[in-house]
């Protein structure tokens, strides 16, 4: 069974078998419970969603269905990845053309997205334009469209993997117009059929250089998932939890990504890299950078591309672009001060004593290899994010979907009322 659809309506009768058997059986046990200090401080650690797509454990980082990051899923297309995002299994070959044919034939971005980009001030940012495009969009939602003609409940899942699949396709080609437009950088460029997802977004954006094609599969493998409760997945769940479409619930959860604690974290970490090279004109020493890292925490700053909330080690991501990188691009300066940050600033982190984790995170080391092939206008860096993201996003709105998941609602208390548990207690 080589289509997505046909192999994941399959698995649709036994997955809502097992969750019913689950919460059936066993649906009083608690699994988590919620301090204090955790209702105040973002609800780490609290577990109160699922989220079979992928997991972040602690100690070994993205593990995408049961598979460990850096024992299979790195050497991917990003392709096979979202198939393995949403069925649990890698595609065979004809599985992985299925996939591919039906990005082909979904990929034409309608006219009227150009006008609305064109439209935008010059100085937006590249995120603003991305969710702008994805949320006009919306007016072609399959599922909207269905739910209105009175779709049942138990067919959701079909408009929506429709929705998903028609996003994935026109996501590399909006997100190398948004570079196009943004940047000046001349006449749109048409998709080139033959070549794979992530090789023709880098085809689109114009840069054709066969070790940047490789370049983007990797970071658009590595930025796919990381497990349901980070802010982009957890808001694209919540929103899509009210049965907002596709277009409403990833362009929301992309929003979330482009904050600065989050996946924007990748142009601030480039620009920090940047700066150090300027300060100390060129590749800084270990000394230097170092020198440099404490004076980012004296002025109240954060280094960026270090820390994770739950991550304790150094991210599988960023071990897998410095991977590429010293396979592709070992004498390049930029690359090299990447390499140089991460034998130190952990060390100046753990001597700092706030940060819970002083290893790198995917956003440390990413912008590095964007800036050795040419790409150097870091604020767009969180739409290449953005465009892997998407894959974690729709898989895991189609599974809710299918399992038919309730609108999100966790309790807030007052003040008040911790004052008086307080008390009480
Ligand atoms: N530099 C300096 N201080 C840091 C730090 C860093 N890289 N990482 C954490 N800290 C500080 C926090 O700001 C916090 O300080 P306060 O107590 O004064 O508020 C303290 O250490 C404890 O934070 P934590 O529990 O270790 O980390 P959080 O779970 O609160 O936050 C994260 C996680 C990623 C937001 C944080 O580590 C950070 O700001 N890192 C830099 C930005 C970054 O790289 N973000 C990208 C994350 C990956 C992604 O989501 O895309």
């Amino acid at each position: 069974m080589s289509n997505i659809k046909d192999k994941f309506a399959s698995q649709i009768p036994g997955l809502r078998e097992e969750m019913k058997g689950i919460v059936k059986g066993h649906g009083a046990k608690v699994i988590s419970e919620c301090t204090i200090a955790q209702a105040y401080g973002g609800m780490r650690g609290v577990k109160g969603m699922v989220c079979d797509t992928s997991l972040v454990e602690p100690d070994t980082g993205l593990i995408i269905r049961g598979m460990p990051l850096l024992e299979g899923p790195a050497d991917m297309l990003p392709e096979e990845i979202f198939y393995l995002l949403l069925i649990g299994e890698i595609p065979d070959d004809a599985a992985k053309k299925a996939l591919q044919a039906e990005y082909s034939s979904r990929c034409e971005v309608p006219s009227y997205v150009w006008d609305v980009l064109r439209a935008m001030p010059k100085d937006s940012h590249p995120m603003a334009m991305l969710d702008t495009a994805i949320l006009c969009m919306e007016r072609e939602s399959e599922f909207r469209k269905r739910y209105t003609e009175g779709m049942v409940k138990t067919d959701y899942w079909e408009p929506t993997l429709e929705d998903s699949l028609n996003l994935l396709a026109r996501l590399p080609g909006i997100a190398a117009g948004v570079y196009r437009i943004r940047y000046d950088k001349g006449d749109l460029i048409a998709p080139d059929p033959s070549l794979d997802w992530g090789a023709n977004y880098a085809h689109m954006m114009g840069n054709d250089t066969p070790d940047f094609y490789d370049c983007m599969r990797l970071y658009l493998t590595l930025h796919c998932d990381h497990e349901g409760g980070n802010v982009s997945a957890f808001s694209c769940h919540t929103v899509g939890s009210a049965l907002s479409d596709v277009y409403y619930a990833v362009s929301a959860g992309l929003n979330g990504l482009a904050g600065p604690l989050h996946g924007l974290a990748n142009q601030e970490c480039l620009k920090w890299v940047l700066e150090t090279m300027e300060k100390f004109g060129g590749a800084p020493t270990e000394e230097q950078i170092k020198d440099y890292a404490w004076e980012t925490l004296n002025s109240g700053k954060v280094i960026p591309g270090y820390g994770h909330a739950v991550l304790r080690v150094t991210d599988p991501r960023f071990t897998a672009f410095i991977g590429f990188g010293k396979k592709y691009l070992a004498d390049d300066p930029v690359f090299q001060t990447v390499d140089r940050v991460y034998n130190v600033v952990p060390g100046v982190l753990k001597e700092h004593g706030k940060a819970k984790n002083p290893w790198p995170n995917v956003d440390a080391g990413s912008g590095a290899l964007l800036y050795h092939y040419g790409l150097k206008e870091f604020e767009y860096y969180t739409v290449l994010f953005s465009v892997s993201r998407a894959m974690g996003m729709c898989s895991q709105l189609v599974l809710n979907r299918a399992l038919g998941v309730p609108i999100t609602r966790p309790k807030s208390v007052g003040t008040k009322f911790l004052k008086d548990f307080i008390a009480a207690n």
